[in-house]
């Protein structure tokens, strides 16, 4: 099959946005250049007054993960098919092996999984223990397709790691050529401080933004930092929130730190006043680290331009609120933390670019072009030159208005944390390895064309 678009302002790179036409055939792009001749392809689409960007990458999503006492409302099914009406072509999920599991075995099972994607996948795999049998297969691996790890530095006596247990890993997972991800929060200080709030009565969900301080974030980056220098290893921090954190990060790497780092439209588009009501829909915005104070959105959007941050990232996690949530109504301490956002992520960034706010060039940078460089899928994914797979999103330029709510969106989960608002970057047309899954703003593939990406 041969395709051409034709007449789109094409983000070829985040460098190089120009009017040019795309000549695609068996799934990847053949040409860039203007198309004199549409009669050798097989159909031309028109995207005339349209962007024409890379497929937005999310390297960082929760689906059908088992966190506590329950599990993520979206699958491979669901979450990637919503990925795909917000313009994500590929997702990173991660995974996370049962107790006594073994690593093959886990991938295995993750890419029998991913036969229902509808968007191209990979995974990162979650280490949540030092246990010899993961120890043993950690340098395997990268045969499976799997480069990177994650850890947490929170969550004591579920996730998390000492450490002296993350210098450890850190420094196998580096020997091996697999890259670790940290969440970087002091979790046994924060249990003390929820611990306290809780006693005193604080229960509501709205104390899981107080009981959170960023002082700890920022702590736990410069503590991930200096470990990973002494373990020769490179580390990505996941879902940054607050200034603390980007200066921890920036001092990290003055010292020869190397660390690279995502952020999250919640720490973008929403602060802390989400925390200032006593009622429990307040539990929506229970995603770790919560949204912070405005100060720290302006040093989040700061540290994107400066390149200091890359990568915008959903951290998509979506419990219900009437429903999982709900473990926590007597103590925040018990609402599963996480939001949804795999459909909102990429939409809401090219709002900000109708707004004026960011350039075109920085929000294809952020959402697709530098997570392909990061996870090694980079020139395939992130660009649209010759010879990258034809994974691309059709934008209007001057779209029909779209609300955002639970009931406009695809993903499976009963509220979106941007309810109401209005957004103006949702695609009109998806291409998945050169198949069209969204056209006219329906899903129009019968069938998932999601490919392992590894
Ligand atoms: N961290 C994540 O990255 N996702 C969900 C919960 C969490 O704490
Ligand atoms: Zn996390
Ligand atoms: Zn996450």
């Amino acid at each position: 099959m041969r395709r051409v678009i034709k007449g789109g302002l094409v983000a070829v790179s985040p460098e190089h946005v120009l009017e040019l036409d795309i000549g695609i055939v068996d799934g990847v792009i053949h040409r860039i250049s203007r198309c004199e001749n549409p009669q050798d392809y097989d159909q031309t689409i028109d995207a005339g007054h349209c962007w024409v960007l890379p497929g937005g990458i999310d390297a960082h999503v929760h689906l059908d993960w088992d966190f506590g006492d329950t599990v993520t409302t979206d699958d491979m099914n669901t979450g990637t098919r919503a990925a795909a009406f917000g313009g994500t072509t590929t997702v990173l999920n991660f995974i996370q092996p049962k107790p006594g599991e073994r690593l093959r075995t886990l991938v295995d099972r993750w890419k029998d999984k991913g036969e229902m994607a509808w968007t191209n996948y990979g995974f990162h795999v979650i280490i949540s223990q030092l246990y010899s049998l993961w120890m043993d297969e950690l340098p395997l691996l990268p045969s499976m397709g799997i480069h990177s790890i994650k850890v947490f530095t929170a969550y004591p006596g579920k996730l998390m790691l000492s450490d002296a247990d993350l210098y450890r890993i850190m420094r196998a997972a580096s020997k091996s050529s697999i890259l670790t991800m940290v969440h970087a929060e002091n979790g046994p200080v924060i249990d003390v401080i929820a611990e306290e709030a809780v006693l005193s009565g604080k229960i509501q969900p709205r104390y899981h933004g107080a009981t959170r301080p960023s002082i700890l974030e920022g702590e736990a980056v410069f503590r991930v930092g200096q470990i990973s220098r002494l373990a020769n290893a490179p580390a990505y921090m996941v879902h940054l929130s607050s200034l603390e954190s980007v200066k921890a990060l920036g001092y990290a790497r003055q010292l020869g730190a190397r660390l690279t780092a995502e952020t999250c439209p919640q720490y973008l588009f929403l602060n802390d006043e989400v925390y200032q009501s006593d009622h429990f829909d307040v539990a929506q915005y229970v995603y770790t680290p919560p949204s912070r104070p405005q100060d720290d959105v302006l040093s989040l959007w700061d540290a994107l331009r400066r390149g200091v941050i890359d990568i915008v990232s959903s951290d998509h996690c979506p419990f219900d609120l009437h429903g999982a949530k709900e473990l926590g109504k007597m103590d925040f301490r018990l609402i599963p933390n996480g939001g949804p956002g795999i459909e909102t992520r990429l939409p809401l960034m090219l709002t900000a670019v109708h707004n004026g706010h960011i350039t075109l060039g920085e929000a294809v940078a952020w959402t697709s072009t530098n997570a392909s460089k990061q996870f090694g899928l980079f020139p395939k994914k992130g660009t649209l030159l010759p010879g990258s797979d034809a994974d691309l999103v059709i934008v209007e330029q001057e779209p029909p208005p779209f609300i955002a709510s639970a009931t406009t969106l695809h993903q499976r989960i009963d509220y979106t944390p941007y309810e109401g608002w209005s957004l103006q970057g949702v695609p009109r047309d998806v291409m998945i390895g050169g198949q069209w899954v969204i056209q006219d703003y329906q899903l129009i593939a019968s069938k998932s064309h999601g490919q392992f990406v590894g």
